[in-house]
Order: structure tokens, then C-alpha cells, then sequence
């Protein structure tokens, strides 16, 4: 099953939307596979933002993303990746589609409270980055099969 690296951000957290990210994901189909609500270090978010390093916003991303603790969550399902992508709508709110999270809480690109794994490749660098083998739960609902064809 394809997996996705998802974490709220901290102004997500402060504005008390890890549940609204939560139950969108959850009513998307997607199935959550682990959890952990923790804080970021700098040496931690230059890793997971490491090919953004050099570029003139990353100074004030590392900042941001330290600023407050974050949820970080791995989500699977059948195309999870482009799916949570869509859910979570385009890097800069104004662009991002009506109905997607960005679009719906956000204004400015610096506070776009969510992050997503942008291919299956990096999806699998990030969930190794941040979570270990054993925090990932293997699990079936009952309501799979009408969700996964
Ligand atoms: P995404 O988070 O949609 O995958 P990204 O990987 O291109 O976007 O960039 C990571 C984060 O960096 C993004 O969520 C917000 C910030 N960012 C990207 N481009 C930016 C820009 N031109 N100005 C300011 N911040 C930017
Ligand atoms: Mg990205």
C-alpha cells in the first residue's frame, strides 16, 4: 500500500488544526499508519528540508518549522501520495484549489500549515527520516475493501 509523510506545522498546531487535518485525511479513505506529536530540531529540519538549502526562503522555513511542535503522521492508501497532495492543495494558498486545507486556513506561502511528500520516492525518504521501522503499524479496517478496490 502506498505510503505518504504528513506533518500539521506549528502554526497548524497553535491554530488547533491537527484535527481538522486528521479527519480530512480520515475522510478522504486514507488509513493512518503512525503518529507523533513532537518537536523539531534545526539539525532535524535541515535534514527533511536539505534540498531546499541555499534558496533565499530557507533561513525563515527552518524557523518556522522549529517554531512550535508538529504532528507528524505517515497516511497510506491507494495513491496516497497524489491524494494527500490534492487534500492539502498547492504550495502558496492563493494558488491552492477551493476545498483543500491550504486554500481553506491559509493565506501566506510561510504559513501553509501542512507538509506532504511530493513522489513515492521522497515519501520513502521522509518516512525513514522520521519515523523508525517498528513506529509503523501494519493494520486492516473492515471498511477496506470498500474503500481500496
Ligand atoms: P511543498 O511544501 O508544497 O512541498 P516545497 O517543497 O516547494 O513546497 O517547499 C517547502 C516549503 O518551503 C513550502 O511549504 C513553503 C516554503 N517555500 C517554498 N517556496 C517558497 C517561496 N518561494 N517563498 C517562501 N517560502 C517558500
Ligand atoms: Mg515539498
Amino acid at each position: 500500500m502506498e505510503q505518504t509523510l504528513v506533518f500539521v506545522k506549528p502554526d497548524g498546531v497553535q491554530r488547533g488544526l491537527i484535527g481538522e487535518v486528521i479527519a480530512r485525511l480520515e475522510r478522504r479513505g486514507l488509513r493512518l499508519a503512525a503518529a507523533k506529536f513532537m518537536q523539531v530540531t534545526e539539525e532535524f529540519a535541515g535534514q527533511h528540508y536539505a534540498i531546499h538549502q541555499g534558496k533565499p526562503f530557507y533561513d525563515k522555513l527552518i524557523a518556522y518549522i522549529i517554531s512550535a511542535p508538529v504532528m507528524a503522521m505517515v497516511w497510506e492508501g491507494s495513491n496516497a501520495v497524489e491524494a494527500v497532495r490534492q487534500t492539502m492543495g498547492a504550495t502558496r494558498p492563493t494558488e491552492a484549489a477551493p476545498g483543500s486545507i491550504r486554500h481553506d486556513f491559509g493565506l501566506e506561502i510561510g504559513r501553509n500549515l501542512t507538509h506532504a511528500s511530493d513522489s513515492v520516492e521522497n515519501a520513502k525518504q521522509e518516512i525513514a527520516l522520521w519515523f523508525k521501522p517498528g513506529e509503523l503499524v501494519s493494520w486492516q479496517r473492515s471498511i477496506d475493501e470498500w474503500v481500496f478496490e
